[in-house]
């Protein structure tokens, strides 16, 4: 076989598998009146205090919910490789940096602190504690945390009542988080059945069954309007 015919061949086993990965996109809809966000309590510690913060939790521009987790919840047939970055989750201000990311299972997550000030991190799955540990000040050595299970890790402050931050973990890696805009894309999705569940800090989950055809994207939106509880 000539050189050109064999990447002909090559091509063509590769680049129809290529074609069939999908996405699934759309936006989250907010269809409720937008709280005014409010102030975070911080006057008890000093260092904390010197800025004045209002709470990220409800994140709402022209009708669209930010910092949601949409995730395929079902019906993924592989798990993904965990990506060899490693995820960061930052104290800076006396708030978790980002409020909300992604990590595959298996990936590694990395607690840094910031500040010249002791945080305690405490991470959750549900109520189940992750690791608990103290980080005296911006000297302490990074925690590393390998990602293990499936779901929402959230992130406490035991010194600090008001720090929050979110990690989605998935193991297919088919997620993705709305930013100000509201949209999200979830890339490499094979032709499928799925159910999709999105996931709010303060409004809690929605699902959704999406069936993924070849060679074209699956839209779905979700709405949320305000009166939803649970998430935190
Ligand atoms: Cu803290």
């Amino acid at each position: 076989m000539t050189c050109s015919r064999l990447i002909a061949v090559a091509a063509a086993l590769i680049i129809p598998a290529a074609a069939m990965a999908e996405t699934i996109e759309g936006e989250v809809d907010y269809t409720g009146k937008p709280p005014t966000p409010g102030k975070l309590h911080r006057e008890a510690d000093p260092f904390c205090a010197k800025k004045t913060m209002t709470d990220p939790a409800v994140l709402v521009k022209n009708g669209k919910l930010e910092n949601v987790w949409v995730h395929v919840s079902k019906g993924a047939k592989e798990a993904a490789k965990p990506p060899a970055t490693s995820v960061s989750m930052d104290q800076k201000d006396c708030m978790y940096e980002p409020r909300m990311t992604i990590a595959v299972v298996g990936q590694k997550i990395e607690a840094k602190n910031g500040d010249p000030v002791l945080h305690n991190v405490h991470t959750y799955l549900g109520s189940t504690t992750l690791f608990n540990k103290g980080m005296p000040n911006d000297k302490a050595a990074p925690i590393e945390y390998v990602a293990k299970e499936e779901g929402m890790m959230k992130w406490k402050c035991d010194v600090h009542p008001w720090m929050r931050g979110n990690i989605g973990v998935s193991k297919s890696g088919l997620q993705a988080i709305t930013k100000g805009d509201g949209a999200f894309k979830i890339d490499n999705v094979p032709p499928g059945k799925y159910t999709v569940e999105s996931w709010h800090e303060k409004y809690g989950t929605k699902t959704q069954e999406v069936t993924v055809e070849a060679g074209k994207p699956a839209k779905i939106n979700f709405k949320y309007d305000g009166t939803e509880k649970g998430g935190a």
